[in-house]
Formats: structure tokens, C-alpha cells, sequence
């Protein structure tokens, strides 16, 4: 069986990849490498820390030596990488660091395991390299366009969606021109427990939640395809146990949604869910439900996103047939999981949010 490096382990899906994976593989190890940026909390896997199975390295990707040692040292055979930068919005606002974590950072990673994992004489040890990239690769859909596939041109219109194409080429050329084995998965937009509340989800919740404005980008109509993390979480396990070096994958939710049912959605579950509950209108004061107030007067429209995708949705038919993949979780199912764990868990996003767990480990980590 495997035994993992899994690089951004510190980030929402890879704290979701975490548990998953040592949750049904009792055999593996996996050690998690995160340079712990403003998107990592590696108190979010305290949970699972006591597993003797886990390790956890504060340390860059794009610190090839560190990588090459690792994987030597460790007998590490598989590397996820899902280490980025990953908000569109912040692209926008400063490409530099999507540029030397995404495209950089990913070819200092091939570079380790091609190290690590190629002998003198030009054979592989065994192993497997998985890529996680993003739908937002293939550009943006029209209403009626038929979904994204594994044949889709690519058409990246964000400084992050053009780094993780770049991301997307360097593991291919790899693959190509030195034989790394190499698997990618393109998935589309994730949620649920422990993602940073600078995506629309789990912003949209906290905000309502304080009583703050809903900001809706342009009229609110781009569409998202929904896919519950632990759904991607089951996509990449097959990818790996099942796919075929070379080979990408198209990994969504079948849940297609404009924004603003999104937002609608939320202002309505949370709304019954205040008004009903004493302790969340004592512990929430400012969200208008707790004044008998309607939550929907919070929406905002503002200015759109620059260059907004239109629509994202996602054909996994190939990931299907070849993989047996099928996405378990429903729509309504999966937010309610999600606004659950955002209700039970304020300490975790109080932190977050306003940092302390950084200043907690600027004097307990040695950064490498
Ligand atoms: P995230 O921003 O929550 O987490 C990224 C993690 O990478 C953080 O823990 C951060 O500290 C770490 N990291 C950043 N730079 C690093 C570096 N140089 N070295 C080591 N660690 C570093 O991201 P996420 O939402 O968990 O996304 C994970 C991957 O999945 C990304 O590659 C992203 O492009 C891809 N993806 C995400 C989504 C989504 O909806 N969230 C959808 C499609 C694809
Ligand atoms: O405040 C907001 N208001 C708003 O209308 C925010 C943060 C977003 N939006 C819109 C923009 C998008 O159409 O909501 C949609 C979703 O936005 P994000 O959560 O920022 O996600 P998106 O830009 O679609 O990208 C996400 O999915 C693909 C992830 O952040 C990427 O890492 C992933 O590759």
C-alpha cells in the first residue's frame, strides 16, 4: 500500500484528504508538508495528530532539497500535491505568489520526486505522482455549452487558473518526456468543513452569522458546479488506486447553482435555524434572524469579480466508467453538513480568522 507525501495537507482539502485516507487505509502513513500560509491551520489536524500513522513537516514546496530528503527518508512512493494558492480574488489582486507556488513550486516537486524516485540507470522505483488542478483551467462556459471534459481545451482566464495550467503542463511533460507516473484530477468548486472563510460558502455563513453584508458579485447569475470535499476525497482515493499513469480525470458534483441560490439557500436554512434555537440567537446577536429580522436584507450586489467565469460544470463520465466514481452527497444534504460544522466549530474560525494561530506558531516552528 502507499505511503504518502500529501503537500498543502494543512488546507482545506487536504485536511479533509488527510482524514479520509487514514480513516481507510489502517496500513499507510502520511506525512503532510505545508508551509502553513494564511490558508493553513495545522491545529486543524490536531484531531488526527495522535495517530501515530501522521507526520506533519512545516516546510516549502518549493524547497527541492527538503522534498528529495523526505521522500528518501521517509520511503515515501506517492506524492498528492495539493499545495497553492488558491483564491481567485487574491490572483487578481497580486499574481507573484500564484506564480511561485503554483507553477514554481509544482515543478520544484517534480524535480524532488524525479530524485528521489529515478536510479542511475534510468529506472523508477515504484511510485505515483497525483496532481489536484481545478476545472477553472478549461476558461469559462456558456448557458447551453455542453460540460467541461478530459478533451476540453484549455482557455485559463484568472493569473491563478493560468498557474495551475501551467501546474497542469509541467506534471504532464514530466510524464511525457522522463516517464514520472502521473495521474491529474480537474475538479470543480469544493465545500465543507474546514475551508477558509474567504470563499463563498463559508463567507457567506459567517457573515450572516455577524450580521455583516452578503457581498454578490455582478447579478449573482455565474454558475458553480458544487462538490461536497469528501466526494473529491473519494475521486482522488480512485485516481490513485485506479488510475492510469498519464491519465486526467474531470471530478464534479453534478450540482450545478447560480451564486445567488447559493446565497438564498444559505440565508433561508440559517434563518429557520436561528429563529428556532435560543442559544444561536444568545451566541449570535447581530444576525438579523435573532431580531426576527429577515437575513435576506443582508444581499449585496457589488462590483463583479474581473474576467468572472460565467459557468463551470463538470462531465465526470470518464472518472465514472473508469473509476467507478459517483459522487455520494446530495446538494441539500452536504450544506447542511457544512453550515452544521460551521455552527459547532467557532473556535476553529474564530482563530482563523483572526489570526492567533499564526502568532501560536511563529514561536513553536522552525520554518524550512
Ligand atoms: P487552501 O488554500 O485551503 O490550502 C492550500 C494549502 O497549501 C495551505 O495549507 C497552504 O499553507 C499550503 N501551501 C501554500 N503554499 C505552499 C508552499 N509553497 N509550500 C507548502 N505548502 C503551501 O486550498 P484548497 O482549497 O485546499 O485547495 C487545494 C488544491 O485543490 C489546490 O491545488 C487548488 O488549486 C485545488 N482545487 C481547489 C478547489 C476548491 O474548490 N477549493 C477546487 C479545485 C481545485
Ligand atoms: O464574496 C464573494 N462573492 C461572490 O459573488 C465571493 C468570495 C465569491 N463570489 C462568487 C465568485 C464565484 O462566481 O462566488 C463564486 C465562487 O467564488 P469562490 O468561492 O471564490 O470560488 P471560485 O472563484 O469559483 O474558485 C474556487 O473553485 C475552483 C476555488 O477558490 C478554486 O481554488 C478552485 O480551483
Amino acid at each position: 500500500m502507499p505511503d504518502l507525501l500529501v503537500t498543502g495537507g494543512a488546507g482545506f482539502i487536504g485536511i479533509n484528504l488527510v482524514r479520509w485516507w487514514l480513516d481507510r487505509h489502517q496500513d499507510d502513513r502520511v506525512v503532510v508538508l505545508d508551509s502553513l500560509t494564511y490558508a493553513g491551520n495545522r491545529h486543524s489536524l490536531d484531531a488526527v495528530m495522535d495517530d501515530g500513522r501522521l507526520e506533519f513537516v512545516h516546510g516549502d514546496i518549493r524547497n527541492t532539497s527538503l522534498v528529495e530528503e523526505l521522500l528518501r527518508d521517509r520511503d515515501l512512493d506517492t506524492i498528492v500535491h495539493l499545495a497553492a494558492e488558491s483564491h481567485v480574488d487574491r490572483s487578481i489582486e497580486g499574481p507573484d505568489e500564484f506564480i511561485d507556488t503554483n507553477v514554481v513550486g509544482t515543478h520544484s516537486l517534480l524535480k524532488a520526486a524525479r530524485a528521489a524516485w529515478q536510479d542511475q540507470d534510468g529506472s523508477w522505483r515504484r511510485h505515483r505522482f497525483h496532481h489536484v488542478s481545478t476545472d477553472e483551467v478549461y476558461g469559462s462556459l456558456g448557458s447551453d455549452d455542453p460540460a467541461f471534459h478530459e478533451g476540453t481545451r484549455y482557455a485559463p482566464n484568472s493569473p491563478y487558473s493560468a498557474s495551475k495550467a501551467a501546474s497542469d503542463h509541467l506534471v504532464r511533460a514530466y510524464h511525457h518526456t522522463f516517464g514520472l507516473e502521473v495521474t491529474t484530477t480537474n475538479c470543480s468548486n469544493n465545500y465543507g468543513p474546514y475551508q477558509f472563510p474567504e470563499k463563498l460558502i463559508p463567507l457567506m455563513i459567517l457573515n450572516i452569522l455577524h450580521g455583516k453584508p452578503l457581498p454578490v458579485y455582478g447579478d449573482g447569475m455565474n454558475i458553480r458546479d458544487w462538490l461536497f470535499v469528501d466526494d473529491h476525497c473519494l475521486g482522488i482515493e480512485l485516481a490513485l488506486l485506479k488510475g492510469i499513469p498519464g491519465e486526467t480525470y474531470c471530478i464534479g458534483g453534478n450540482n450545478e447553482r447560480t451564486n445567488i441560490d447559493i446565497v438564498r439557500m444559505l440565508c433561508s436554512m440559517l434563518q429557520d435555524r436561528v429563529v428556532g434555537d435560543e442559544t444561536l440567537r444568545a451566541r449570535f446577536p447581530e444576525c438579523p434572524a435573532s431580531r426576527g429580522e429577515s437575513i435576506e436584507g443582508l444581499i449585496t450586489f457589488v462590483t463583479d469579480r474581473p474576467g468572472h467565469d460565467l459557468r463551470y460544470a463538470i462531465d465526470a463520465g470518464k472518472a465514472s466508467n473508469d473509476l467507478g466514481y459517483e459522487p455520494s452527497e446530495n446538494f441539500e444534504s452536504g450544506f447542511r453538513k457544512t453550515v452544521d460544522w460551521y455552527l459547532s466549530n467557532e473556535p476553529w474560525w474564530s482563530k482563523v480568522m483572526d489570526g492567533s494561530y499564526r502568532d501560536w506558531l511563529e514561536t513553536n516552528y522552525e520554518s524550512r
